[in-house]
């Protein structure tokens, strides 16, 4: 164990580790689906310049392959199903980027993912506006108290009226918006923006399709107004009227979580990227000490810690390995230190520690507060998990959402029920599903619960392509489960709409074809516990 290296150094180490740690930045891209979270990802690894071009038109609607969307599924379907991680130097800081998927059914990936970050980029759709998930998003944010940035994305194509777009994020919201960029040229005709900051226009020609980096031209504000004529006095009234209702930017509000600076952004043509990457460098929180279970914080310059917000396997097909991201929340973390494992109290060698560049995986020596370090093959590590060196520390659970879709799953092929059993195993060990089983079903048909159907077509496209364990579905009725004891499997074995299973975890969960069947049960078996899982799904109309 490398404890002596890291307590004897401890004093000169404390001052190294507190400059890392204000070096990090790391942040999840989120949005409704669609509003170009992966394309900006993409353009923002361009700017730092860790990729020579943006993805190559793949044909398919003109779509362009991303660093971040490597799954098959994702590629065939153009959304992002599970969340990916980037990191890249840019100036004199390492971004840890999540780009997340948008989709409803995803979110819990999301969620998680918003556990282990210190700052959030919010993508509006210019032609949408605000949308279902964009709220729910926000508001989770909001009950995190996660400080958001809003990029204005897609101003090449015919939108909204960005005051209207103010006025909307105000009121629905409730955060300040406080532009750092304003579009000149309305939404469709995007010439470029004016940097309110460094008092400067920044006009912009798009290259190569939107693959290269847009030509840029800095121009002073005199200059612009001559150049740009009508844009530039349309985006000047819109500026003082927005400042007038004060707007104008200030890093506290923003810190609090109270107000969201704004940028407009063309991700698909590179417009406005390389302000946010500034903007994120310039602004955003570093990694600074994070909360425990017990409302403790742990300085950043305590010895190692961090917490496990994801699983995923197949990401390196030739090994079929799996992969858990770590978010390391103080000290030093070195390749080969042995940890201890919050959860079980054992130690825990970390041999295999990788950074992560969407699916591309590279050896790390140490990572630093604020990093996402991909430990390999860390079999005994589930989401939510901690490690530390030295002084124990758990951080806070990662909210379990309640499943409202259920599914019976089969074998195809009986000759194939070993790796039907392993593929459904690794599934639910990454958190994709959960799986419940009970007595009367047997193990060959294993109830798969889920917070949004498509995750079922995930696991069912897994199973095939990681596995090659072919299954089939069968539907079931239930839409809401609770949890409950061991005891109620006898008494609701012949209510009607109800059935009592058992998760892979231990706990018993009882499931209900609707609230009525819920209600029915509660009224007629009152000594039946019942009681609500974690979060209700964000898909769910309870939420
Ligand atoms: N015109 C235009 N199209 C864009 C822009 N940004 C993204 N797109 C397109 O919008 C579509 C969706 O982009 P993605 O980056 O996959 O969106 P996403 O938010 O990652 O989607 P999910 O991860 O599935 O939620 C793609 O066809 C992109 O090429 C933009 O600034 N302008
Ligand atoms: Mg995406």
């Amino acid at each position: 164990m490398s404890q002596a290296s890291t307590t004897s150094s401890s004093a000169p180490a404390a001052a190294q580790i507190r400059r890392e740690a204000s070096r990090r930045r790391t942040f999840a891209v989120i949005s409704h689906p669609d509003a170009g979270k992966s394309t900006l990802t993409e353009a923002l690894a361009l700017h730092a310049r860790v990729i020579g071009t943006a993805g190559a038109t793949n044909g398919k609607d003109n779509r362009r392959e991303t660093v971040s969307d490597w799954m098959q599924m994702e590629k065939d379907r153009g959304i992002s199903i599970s969340s990916a991680a980037l990191q890249f130097a840019y100036r004199d800081t390492v971004i840890n980027l999540l780009d997340t998927p948008g989709h409803a059914d995803f979110s819990e990936d999301t969620y998680r993912v918003l556990a282990a970050v210190d700052c959030a980029v919010m993508l509006i759709d210019a032609a949408k506006g605000l949308e279902t998930q964009t709220m729910k998003l926000f508001e989770v944010c909001r009950a995190r108290n996660l400080p958001i940035i809003t990029v204005i994305n897609k101003w090449d194509r015919p939108g909204l009226d960005p005051l209207a777009l103010m006025d909307e994020i105000n009121e629905r919201t409730g955060l300040t918006p406080m532009p750092l960029t304003w579009a000149v040229g309305f939404s469709g005709d995007f010439r470029g923006v004016w940097d309110l900051r460094g008092e400067e226009f920044v006009r912009f020609t798009r290259q190569n399709s939107g693959a290269s980096l847009a030509l840029e031209e800095h121009l002073d504000l005199d200059a612009a107004a001559e150049q740009e004529g009508d844009a530039w006095s349309t985006a000047q009234d819109e500026v003082e009227l927005v400042t007038d209702s004060g707007a104008e930017f200030d890093r506290d509000l923003f810190l609090a979580a109270k107000g969201t600076p704004i940028l407009f952004s063309s991700a698909a043509l590179n417009f406005g990227v390389k302000q946010i990457l500034d903007t994120l460098v310039d602004i955003a929180p570093p990694a600074s000490p994070r909360e425990d279970r017990d409302g403790g914080r742990r300085p950043v310059e305590a010895p190692f810690s961090g917490f496990v917000f994801k699983v995923q396997a197949g990401m390196n097909k030739a090994h079929r390995d799996h992969v858990a991201f770590i978010r390391v929340c103080s000290g030093v973390f070195e390749r080969g230190m042995v940890v201890t494992h919050a959860n079980t109290g054992k130690t825990f060698a970390t041999k295999y520690a990788q950074h992560l560049f969407g699916r591309e995986r590279e050896v790390i020596d140490e990572a630093w507060p604020g990093d996402v370090v991909g430990l390999v093959n860390a079999s005994a590590l589930r989401v939510g998990d901690s490690l530390y060196l030295e002084e124990p520390v758990q951080y806070p659970p990662i909210p379990l959402f309640s499943p409202e879709h259920f599914r019976v799953a089969r074998s195809k092929d009986p000759s194939r029920y070993k790796q039907f059993r392993r593929g459904i195993d690794q599934l639910e060990h990454e958190g994709i599903i959960q799986v419940l089983r009970s007595d009367r079903r047997g193990d060959q048909a294993p109830v798969l619960a889920a917070v949004g159907p498509m995750q079922f077509e995930v696991v069912e496209d897994r199973m095939t392509q990681d596995f090659n364990a072919p299954m089939r579905y069968e539907q079931l009725p239930y839409s809401l489960a609770r949890l409950t004891t061991p005891d109620a499997a006898e008494v609701l074995s012949n209510v009607h709409g109800a059935e009592v299973l058992q998760r892979s975890d231990g706990e018993f969960l009882a499931l209900f074809n609707d609230v009525w069947a819920l209600r029915r049960v509660e009224k007629n078996h009152s000594s039946v516990q019942l009681t609500p899982i974690g979060t209700a799904a964000p898909t769910s109309t309870a939420y």
